[in-house]
């Protein structure tokens, strides 16, 4: 039995998008990420991290949404799955690109234009991030205007992963279309049945109160 902990509008969202693709039947456990629920013992004896998602497959618990959607890529395969070795690589290689190069200054420039509070929000933190993105940007861009999808012609486990990081962008006013390749590519992802659920960002953020939390956050 799989339970996934964690509601939709967390990075959740990404495993919920991966077990529809996989039709794999799961417990879904939506737990909160602004409300403490994630600092609950009971929680925390599932991740000590405090955080979602966390799947629990038969006991066994594996966390960080990236390797949770590579695990259940592994174990259940199919034309998700990536093929053999150098795939396998590739997938990996993807997975920690965008969360290394993309997450972090996409998250800043998504929350000076969506998820705080207008009167927090500031353009000149969404510029500059938007600048910081543009270098990995510009890789992706490339890679796809050479290939439909991150390992070829078809839709694996890394364009799920890397697609679902991307998920925040044109809901917060930040065009991908500067990137044409990588437009389309999104877009197709996105018109997926399994991806679905993930319609809109209807939740906010507080600002931090200081410059520390702000660099625990988005640097
Ligand atoms: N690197 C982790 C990040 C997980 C994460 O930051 N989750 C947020 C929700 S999107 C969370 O649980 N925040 C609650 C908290 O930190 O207490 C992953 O990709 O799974």
């Amino acid at each position: 039995m799989i339970t996934l902990y964690g509601s939709t509008a967390s990075r959740a969202h990404r495993t919920l998008w991966m077990l529809k693709e996989l039709g794999l039947p799961f417990e879904h456990v939506p737990l909160g990420f602004t409300d403490g629920s994630t600092r609950e013992p009971a929680f925390l004896a599932i991740n000590p991290n405090g955080r979602v998602p966390a799947l629990d497959d038969d006991g066994f618990v594996v966390v960080e949404s990236m390797a949770i959607n590579l695990y259940l890529a592994r174990k259940h395969g199919g034309p998700l799955a990536p093929a053999g070795l150098r795939e396998e690589a590739l997938a990996t290689q993807w997975s920690f690109w965008v969360v290394t190069e993309v997450e972090k200054p996409l998250l800043l420039a998504s929350a000076n234009r969506k998820l705080f509070a207008p009167e927090r929000r500031v353009e000149a933190e969404a510029l500059m991030a938007i600048a910081k993105l543009d270098r990995p940007m510009k890789v992706l861009d490339a890679h796809l205007a050479q290939q439909a999808h991150l390992l070829g012609a078809r839709f694996t486990v890394a364009d799920l992963n890397v697609a679902t990081v991307m998920d925040l962008a044109p809901q917060c006013g930040i065009a991908l279309e500067a990137w044409p390749n990588v437009a389309r590519w999104h877009a197709a992802c996105l018109a997926r049945p399994a991806a679905a659920d993930w319609k809109d960002v209807s939740f906010s953020i507080p600002r931090p109160a200081d410059a520390l939390g702000m660099l625990r956050m988005f640097v």
